[in-house]
């Protein structure tokens, strides 16, 4: 009898025949989450079948980054523009890219992995995981050693968490060793990889780990697993209250 994942509408495949991997990718603002999937799609376009799913509050900008970039066909790779604040879109309402993310297999399809990027957040956002099989979270050595150390689902809890931009690290007085323990420590055994764009080690690690969790994927022994809610917050919003009587 057919789990409830494989009748449930946003998951059609047949059993025997897996669909996309669904890797999502979120941390906070300007980490290199872009980066991360140009230099994915750059190292595993020729062995997989590919698309992009991108989310900005307002634009298409990151859509029109990974475009240029030249790393995918520009129709696969295709922008949500959220409107709202990004981890609404990949947390509480996730209609949207689960949509992007349907058009592009159908049209594309059968594809082997969809990156899915979150819009820049803060470190309290992740992938619910009715979106996203599979998540890592992207810190930055720019954003200070200790960020590994403030905690929160996305460091704690993702499949796979990345201190980016280790070629910064001397110009910014961060010490990637420690903040790569803090990290492991906070993390209970999951994986950490600390990459830079020009590290072509670091990026030959990060494309084993994505193909091993595709041959996990594939085989069913993958469980896609929710790193946490996010913290309680408050939203500003765009108009005032009048508390007139
Ligand atoms: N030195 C260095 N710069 C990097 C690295 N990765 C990304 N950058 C730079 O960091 C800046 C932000 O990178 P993006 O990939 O756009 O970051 P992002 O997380 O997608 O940004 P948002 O989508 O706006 O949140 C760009 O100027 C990148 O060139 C890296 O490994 N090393
Ligand atoms: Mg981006």
């Amino acid at each position: 009898m057919p789990d409830q994942q494989q009748t449930h509408p946003h998951h059609p495949q047949t059993p025997g025949t897996p669909r996309a991997l669904r890797l999502g990718v979120a941390g906070p603002v300007g980490t290199g989450k872009s980066s991360i999937l140009a230099t994915l799609c750059r190292e595993l376009a020729g062995e997989l079948a590919m698309a992009v799913v991108t989310n900005d509050i307002y634009t298409d900008e990151d859509a029109r980054f990974l475009r240029s970039a030249g790393v995918l066909p520009t129709e696969r790779i295709k922008a949500v523009e959220t409107g709202a604040c990004p981890h609404t879109a990949i947390r509480d309402d996730v209609s949207a890219n689960l949509d992007a993310v349907e058009d592009l297999e159908e049209a594309y399809g059968p594809l082997d992995l969809v990156l899915v990027e979150s819009g820049g957040d803060n470190l309290t956002a992740t992938f619910s995981p009715a979106l996203a099989d599979a998540q890592l979270f992207c810190i930055d050595v720019a954003g200070g050693g200790d960020v590994a150390r403030k905690g929160g689902p996305g460091i704690t809890g993702a499949d796979l968490l990345i201190v980016n931009k280790t070629d910064l690290a001397p110009y910014v007085d961060v010490d990637v060793a420690a903040m790569v323990t803090d990290a492991r420590s906070a993390r209970n055994g999951l994986p950490v990889l600390a990459l830079s764009k020009n590290d072509p080690g670091a990026i030959a690690e990060l494309a084993d780990w994505v193909r091993s969790v595709l041959a996990r994927h594939r085989d069913g022994t993958h469980i896609p697993t929710d790193p946490g809610p996010m913290a309680p917050h408050s939203h500003s919003h765009g108009h005032s209250h009048s508390h007139d009587s």
